[in-house]
């Protein structure tokens, strides 16, 4: 299977696809993408003119697919990794693929708001979404917090797309609002997160570029 994944090393929703693929040891063709670097960026344009990573090219396939989560599921159905990163078993799946969106809505988003505010030039800021967003960070991990389970996986015992998500959501979560000591099951999963080989392996790749990291408080692995 000859397959080329656009993405950024530092990219939050590529960490999904890449915990995914070193999981399963899925061969594939790292094409890095520099958005700030015009002849990268219109090399990736002529691929996917939305210009948004993870894109993943199955050139055997004719097939270019992008959305993190579609891409785990394409990867499920063409590349048999086992156990499948969404389970079979149809309550496993919707409980999956309801902490896959949960995991990207209620962290991923805030989280986006208050790195792209940072971007922004400082008379067009938006301090009172960037305090609200912050808000919703916290209000995420009271609500799950309530309902992590104290050992295994999001879902049980089985690494999921749900942990894949998992990864990048609470890593540049915590990065923004430390989740410190009042969310300790949720700190006891992010620790076994980050002892997993997938997960330890992208966050190294991952590393060299914190420094882009538009807040003063950068990522730490
Ligand atoms: N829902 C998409 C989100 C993709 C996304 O927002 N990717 C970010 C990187 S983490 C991106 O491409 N940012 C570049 C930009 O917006 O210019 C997914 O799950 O793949």
């Amino acid at each position: 299977m000859a397959m080329k994944l656009y993405f950024h090393p530092l990219a939050s929703f590529c960490h999904k696809v890449l915990i995914a693929l070193y999981e399963n040891d899925l061969p594939f063709e790292p094409v890095v993408v520099d958005l700030g670097d015009e002849a990268s960026r219109e090399a990736f344009r002529q691929v996917w003119p939305p210009l948004k990573f993870p894109v993943l090219v199955d050139e055997a396939r004719q097939a270019t697919v992008a959305e993190s989560a579609t891409v785990i599921d394409y990867l499920d159905s063409f590349a048999n990794p086992a156990p499948p990163m969404v389970p079979r078993n149809p309550d496993l799946a919707w409980r999956t693929r309801m902490w896959d969106r949960l995991f990207d809505d209620m962290l991923q988003l805030p989280m986006q708001k208050v790195v792209l505010d940072a971007l922004r030039p400082a008379s067009n800021r938006d301090a009172f979404g960037v305090e609200q967003a912050k808000k919703d960070i916290r209000t995420a991990y009271a609500f799950m917090e309530e309902r992590w389970p104290q050992t295994g996986w999001a879902i049980g015992p089985d690494f999921t797309l749900a942990d894949c998500s998992a990864v990048p959501a609470l890593f540049y979560a915590d990065t923004i609002c430390p989740l410190g000591e009042d969310f300790p099951r949720l700190s006891a999963y992010f620790l076994r997160l980050k002892e997993r080989a997938s997960v330890a392996r992208v966050l190294r790749e991952a590393e060299p570029y914190f420094g882009m990291f538009p807040l003063d408080q950068k990522p730490v692995r």
